[in-house]
């Protein structure tokens, strides 16, 4: 997987807002969408909010891309990247629709990722890096770019998990998780850079919602004590104002490239 290297900083990593994204519809949920690298503990934030009645909570994506019809695109994708990366981010953008527009009763919607980390973070890697061809980066991005401004995928408070990308690849090589066992640290730093610009530094892509940070470095039991400080947040619906937070982005709105 030395495929994955020198992810070239380019004036195409600024993705500048040209339009704003499409205004919410009423009576929508909260939203609130869990960011962080692969296997920083998105899943382990989700399941802690299973149990409360008014959180409707959509995760294991990941699942969903192991078996498509039949097809386990994540398999196909660690095996041959530059074959399967446009089929794969087009199946995840898909999936991320489907979470972004799902209408629940809850007043809760928490979800494992975004549309925006599969275009902000993934793509833009796979692209930067040179494993996407540019005609397969401008087809996702025209999908990105209608979706985006005609339908309701608004959020209204990001959980970014930070973590180093040595702890991951620790926690990846653990979890043995088959088609990731080739998931070299060097991708992970890649990843970590891209989600560390997008969310922390707010340098390169729009970010769509306040950001909330956590140290996912720590063990289960100090995990659970920071969820536990943002639960209120959360159940409470509540908006955080700048600046609390390191919203809003320092990059204009207005629209996708
Ligand atoms: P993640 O969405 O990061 O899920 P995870 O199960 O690793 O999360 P956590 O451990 O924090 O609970 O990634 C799942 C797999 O899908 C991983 O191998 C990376 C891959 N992936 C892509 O290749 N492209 C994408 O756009 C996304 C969202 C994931």
């Amino acid at each position: 997987m030395s495929w994955l290297r020198n992810v070239a900083q380019s004036e195409s990593n600024r993705i500048q807002l040209l339009r704003p994204l499409n205004p919410p519809k009423k009576n929508r949920p909260f939203t609130v969408i869990v960011e962080g690298n692969i296997g920083s503990g998105k899943t382990t934030f989700l399941d802690y909010f299973a149990k409360f009645k008014d959180v409707e909570v959509l995760q294991e994506p990941v699942n969903k891309w192991r078996n498509v019809q039949g097809h386990n695109l994540l398999d196909l994708l660690y095996k041959d990247p530059s074959r399967w990366s446009l089929a794969f981010q087009t199946q995840v953008q898909l999936t991320m629709v489907d979470f972004h527009t799902q209408e629940t009763s809850a007043r809760v919607k928490l979800m494992e990722r975004s549309i925006f980390s599969g275009r902000f973070c993934f793509i833009e890697n796979l692209y930067q890096s040179k494993i996407m061809e540019p005609a397969e980066y401008s087809v996702l991005s025209e999908w990105f770019k209608w979706i985006t401004s005609n339908l309701d995928v608004n959020v209204d408070l990001i959980i970014y998990l930070r973590t180093s990308p040595e702890v991951v690849h620790q926690r990846i090589s653990n979890r043995a998780r088959k088609e990731e066992k080739t998931v070299p640290l060097s991708y992970l730093q890649d990843l970590h850079k891209i989600h560390e610009d997008w969310l922390h530094n707010q340098t390169t892509h729009f970010v769509p919602a306040p950001v909330i940070e956590i140290d996912a470095n720590a063990d289960l039991p100090e995990m659970l004590e920071q969820i536990s400080k943002v639960e209120e947040q959360i159940l409470n619906r509540k908006k955080i104002k700048y600046p609390e937070t390191t919203f809003p982005s320092k990059l204009p709105l207005p629209s996708y490239q």
